[in-house]
């Protein structure tokens, strides 16, 4: 088992990129001890702010959002943030090379019944010629991400990681305090019999979801002949994870629930992130309508439908809208 450092260094990850990598998860490390308090400590239950998005701030999002925005902002490598927090993007060093996208905590609602929850974190190179404040640098598309993981606070504290040379596992090991790789080049299997949605949406789905999930509920006396399992964890860095871990379908799709929302999830520090990891890992990341990777941003918090997981059964899934 190898440390952090020295893994990334056989990936021939530029040193200042490592060096950044490791701020992030000085800050990682600090929210795995916080949250292993929880009514020790003061970060459970609500402020009364509410986020860019208008949902209520958990205690916790606001704790993590100012970890991660302090210990960024000081490093001198990054040019710029944004954060599901944040209203807009945050200045940092002019000079500063890189750009990080983050959501400090996914999976808010979790935090108070002491069950999953994670960080997730973008990084792409800053263009040298526009200045820190300016909000357009992280218009860039998802396949120019030169790293994206996210940090798993569950019963160990993990880390999943790619610098685009495949997917791999870190586990925080609490007796030196640092990051161990624990697997590399994660594979997610092409074939599964697990899918994740949130079913009480159902109603508002276009059709061809509909028909989609009809047709793995009908299970082995359906069309698809198999039975399949179904499974929500509420916090996206848990299915996706699961998915790594096992194979599966995650998928948030378009919904007519909120005429003027009609997706959930995050392009810039949801999607994107989990679509460079899940790729690196042989799987597939998707809209109805293409690659999630491709989408040319034009917000930092602009949403996006999410079909992503086991590359077989995505193409099953996308058959559906054709
Ligand atoms: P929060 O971080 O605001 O709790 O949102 C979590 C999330 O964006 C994503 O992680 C989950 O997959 C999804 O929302 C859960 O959505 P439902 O509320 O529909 O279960």
């Amino acid at each position: 088992m190898q440390r952090l450092a020295p893994a990334l260094r056989e990936d021939n990850v530029p040193l200042d990129l490592i060096s950044l990598i490791k701020t992030i998860l000085a800050a990682t490390k600090e929210i795995s001890f916080r949250v292993s308090q929880a009514q020790l400590g003061d970060i459970m239950g609500s402020t009364s702010d509410e986020n860019i998005q208008g949902e209520v701030q958990k205690k916790l999002d606001v704790v993590a959002n100012d970890l991660f925005k302090d210990i960024l902002l000081e490093s001198g490598f990054v040019k710029a943030i944004s954060s599901e927090e944040e209203d807009t993007s945050v200045a940092g060093e002019k000079d500063g090379k890189y750009l990080v996208s983050f959501d400090p905590l996914d999976g808010s609602s979790n935090i108070d019944i002491n069950s999953l929850i994670g960080t997730i974190f973008s990084i792409h190179e800053a263009p040298s010629d526009m200045d820190a404040s300016d909000p357009d640098m992280f218009k860039q598309a998802g396949h120019k991400q030169v790293c994206a993981g996210y940090v798993l606070y569950g019963p160990s504290t993990m880390l999943v990681m790619t610098t685009g040379r495949g997917t791999h596992f870190y586990v925080l090991d609490r007796t030196h305090g640092g990051y161990i790789l624990v697997e590399r080049n994660v594979q997610v299997p092409v074939d599964t019999q697990e899918f994740a949605i949130n079913m009480s949406n159902q109603r508002f789905w276009q059709p061809a979801m509909q028909n989609y999930i009809g047709d793995l509920l009908a299970g082995d006396t359906g069309p698809r002949g198999k039975n399949f399992n179904m499974r929500w964890i509420a916090a996206m860095v848990g299915d996706i994870h699961r998915v790594l871990c096992r194979g599966g379908i995650f998928t948030y799709p378009t919904d007519s629930k909120n005429a003027k929302q009609p997706y959930k999830l995050r392009l810039m520090y949801e999607a994107n992130p989990m679509a460079f990891l899940l790729e690196q890992a042989g799987a597939l990341a998707m809209t109805s309508e293409g690659r999630i990777m491709d989408i040319e941003p034009t917000d930092i918090h602009q949403r996006v439908e999410v079909i992503m997981g086991s590359k077989n059964e995505v193409e099953a899934c996308l058959s559906y809208y054709k």
